[in-house]
């Protein structure tokens, strides 16, 4: 008794003493860090270890599941056998040992599990289907990462003794592709809902329908992909800037999923444990089914073609006055349903500009008959009128956060993605809601410095950013956070037409999300996370998917000291405590390079490459940049004519710290004027030899940035008194994309103490709207 007592007083101390060790190591503030073993995402709820030792599959091992169940361990005994060569087989035998067991518990919550690792056994208990499935998942990042991956000679197959009880913290763990800026074949979306297993995520939202193209068979109405799901071909030209369409041109880009293919994705989807959810857009949004079906929209509404590219305002949209758009949506719904066996169907409903509902016969009876005051409610009884039609159906109805303008639907689940606004609205209204806001939730977004990035759409979203989304905002009644039903990653796809470029906007954020949407939120840490992500890009690297590594990037930033007029260059990265190292000057950067402690001052014109270490080795991509040192850096200006509060800059000294912008105008180093002209004076403090002013402007001619049309440099000895240097006149010109120019003026050398630059700004841009101006540093030399 007394010996027992000691023992297991003894073994209770060692056992908490082991749990501190492995909390201690798991939470080591550095990407190195002791990550190996139990490196799991999303990080479960519970996770104990308290003895050490491993059970170790080899040609012995069996697994007992239920046959009706089997499936959900069928991706942990594929990849034991791709990667191993090792065939788990079924236990006939009832074995005590060496075996994997599955069995059912209803006394856990839907999708919830544990699993309990032993030297001789593997108990898994799943509160659904679900639950076991993502005991498989859990299990196999229990193993190498290399399980992932291709046939490995002596793979060691040992999983650590272990005890999880896990559950997610929401139901709805979502992505949405869209499938019809461009369209991704059918294997690559069979691809995706296994990773979205494997990340344990459980919806798959199909943007099947867009203005560019309409991807679903319907039977009923076949032009609906004969016409509306091919367009011109126009993929050598930017999103914004390729031409319209005529309707008798012939479109040859695109492609369609059959109704059998569908189903099978369905089916494949199910067994995954994940639920498709189509989205089958309206009011807006549908072009493609105008251009196959004029009579779908308003009367006098000119026949579209498919765009092959971007169309905005969106003004091609369904006519609700008329009975026969109805009809038709109802019969497409009825072929929709029959497909997809989910709970909700997506309607969209988002950006419909209504301005042909105004001038509409039909959709101006309508307001009349039906007491309306505007086309805001015009669309409020068009949505909910389609929800009526889906809930008789058994179905609920999920739209985008424009659902709540005019009067929102009684039944329908909000998702909230113009920020988090529209989700509080609607949750405390009592309607339940989606939480994918753009900030965190929009993987088109960029996730690294722009000019390092493939192009994407503008708008800043890191892995850090992604990890700290919190789905349930503070201001939110807290009797009103069950209506929160969970998050979701977007992926829009107008940049986007590889499947290997979807996969680097989606990896690794996804997995941030995936934690975000699954752990408790005191699990959530994101040192902690940055660690085990290294052996979840283990694991990527071992299944081929093409990962980003923006998050290793190192970015820099200028630090000015106002007092001493001095610069000084920060190096960081997202990851905490990271290894940066450095060298100035253009040698390599290997293990000799300087470890990077504190920021590094700068007196001269100079190249820096950077990178983060991991091992003595860079890993990522090498920073590199050219710092132009010149005879301005840090000195004062007066600003004659303020800048725009919104565009700011880095602050007083933005157009003299050597940082050049990108063709990012949000990136933080532009200076902006709204049709005003920027006139500032620089005090270079003393006379000092000056023969070239050059100026640093951008054109983005979409939101109304221009370059400036002239651009004048005076100098003076006294600050009062300036005379002309030099001018360049640069009259406006028509032009899509984004672009930098120099403005470069040159004179004869000459003392000088005072410049003042002047940039003309276009004032009011062809559209009629005020036009921007945007510099981003002024050079003097
Ligand atoms: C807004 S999100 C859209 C999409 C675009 C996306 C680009 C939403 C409901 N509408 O049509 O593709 O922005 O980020």
């Amino acid at each position: 008794m007394f010996s027992w007592y000691v023992f297991s007083t003894l073994g209770k101390y060692l056992s908490i003493l082991l749990a501190v060790i492995t909390l201690i190591s798991c939470n080591n503030n550095s990407v190195k860090g002791n990550r190996k073993e139990l490196a799991i995402i999303p990080m479960p709820a519970s996770l104990k270890q308290t003895e050490s030792g491993n059970f170790t599959i080899n040609k012995l091992t069996k697994i007992r599941i239920d046959e009706s169940l089997s499936a959900a361990a069928d991706r942990f005994i594929e990849h034991v056998k791709n990667a191993s060569g090792i065939t788990i087989s079924t236990d006939e035998q009832k074995s005590q040992n060496n075996i994997i067991i599955y069995y059912l518990d209803t006394t856990l919550a839907k999708e919830a599990y544990t699993l309990d690792v032993s030297k001789n056994s593997i108990n898994i208990a799943g509160g659904d289907y679900n639950g076991l499935l993502y005991a498989s998942e859990t299990l196999l990042q229990l193993l190498p990462p290399a399980v992932y991956g291709d046939p490995q000679e002596n793979l060691k197959l040992s999983i650590p003794v272990v005890s999880i009880k896990d559950q997610p913290e929401f139901p709805w763990r979502g992505l949405m592709l869209d499938v019809s800026r461009h369209f991704f074949g059918k294997e690559y979306i069979k691809k995706c809902i296994d990773r979205l297993a494997m990340h344990k995520m459980n919806k798959f939202h199909f943007h099947l329908i867009d203005d560019q193209g309409w991807r679903i068979e319907i039977k009923k109405y076949p032009k609906l992909t004969e016409t509306g799901a091919w367009r011109v071909d126009q993929e050598d030209k930017h999103w914004n800037s390729r031409r319209k369409t005529k309707p008798d041109e012939k479109g040859t880009y695109g492609g369609f999923y059959t109704q059998e293919d569908l189903k099978e994705i369905v089916a494949y989807a199910a067994k995954k444990g994940v639920e498709v959810v189509p989205e089958i857009e309206m009011p807006a949004h549908v072009t493609s089914a105008i251009a196959a079906y004029p009579e779908l929209a308003c009367k006098g509404n000119p026949q579209p073609a498919v765009p092959s590219g971007g169309v905005w305002p969106i003004t091609d949209i369904y006519c609700p006055g008329q009975e026969s758009t109805f009809e038709f949506l109802e019969n497409v719904l009825l072929e929709v349903m029959e497909i997809f066996p989910s709970d909700y169907i997506h309607i969209g409903a988002d950006e419909a500009t209504k301005t042909n509902w105004e001038k509409c016969p039909h959709c101006k009876k309508r307001i009349k008959d039906e007491g309306l005051e505007n086309v805001k409610q015009l669309q409020s009884y068009f949505i909910k009128r389609i929800e009526k039609f889906l809930n008789d159906h058994d179905k609920n109805l999920i739209g985008w956060d424009e659902i709540l303008e005019g009067g929102l639907a009684p039944n329908a689940t909000v998702m909230s993605w113009r920020g988090m606004k529209g989700g509080i609205e609607a949750a405390e209204h009592g309607n339940d809601v989606i939480m994918t806001p753009g900030d965190w939730c929009y993987l088109d977004h960029y996730q690294g410095p722009h000019n390092l990035e493939p192009i994407a759409q503008d708008g800043y979203v890191p892995l850090h950013k992604v990890y700290e989304f919190e789905p349930i905002p503070e201001s939110l009644s807290s009797d009103k956070a069950h209506h929160i039903l969970g998050g979701q990653a977007n992926l829009w796809s107008e940049y986007i037409n590889t499947e290997s470029h979807s996969e680097y906007m989606l990896y690794p954020r996804l997995a941030a999300l995936a934690e975000v949407f699954w752990s408790p939120k005191h699990t959530r840490d994101w040192a902690d996370f940055s660690n085990r992500l290294m052996v979840q890009i283990e694991r990527y690297n071992a299944a081929g998917i093409n990962y980003s590594k923006s998050s290793f990037l190192v970015t820099s930033d200028m630090e000015i000291d106002l007092e001493k007029r001095e610069i000084k260059l920060q190096l960081r990265n997202e990851y905490p405590n990271p290894d940066i190292r450095y060298v100035m000057g253009d040698i390599p950067l290997n293990d000799k390079a300087n470890i990077y402690k504190e920021p590094i001052k700068i007196d001269s014109t100079t190249v820096i490459k950077a990178s983060l270490f991991e091992d003595d080795k860079p890993v990522g991509p090498v920073f590199t940049d050219t710092i132009k040192f010149h005879k301005a850096v840090a000195k004062n200006i007066t600003y004659n004519i303020p800048c725009h509060d919104s565009y700011q800059g880095t602050g007083e000294t933005s157009l003299v710290n050597t940082i050049r912008g990108t063709k990012n105008f949000h990136d933080g180093q532009w200076q902006a004027w709204l049709s005003k002209d920027m006139d500032v004076v620089i005090d270079l403090e003393k006379p000092v030899e000056v023969s070239k002013v050059t100026i640093g402007a951008m054109e983005n001619q979409g939101p109304d940035i221009y370059y400036p049309t002239a651009v004048t440099v005076y100098l003076s000895d006294d600050g009062k008194n300036f005379k002309n240097a030099g001018q360049i006149n640069r009259p406006y010109a028509a032009n899509g994309g984004a672009g930098l120019m120099d403005f470069v003026i040159t004179f004869a050398p000459q003392q000088t103490q005072y410049i003042r630059v002047v940039a003309k700004n276009l004032g009011v841009s062809p559209k009629g709207s005020d036009a921007w101006l945007f510099i981003d540093e002024i050079v003097v030399e």
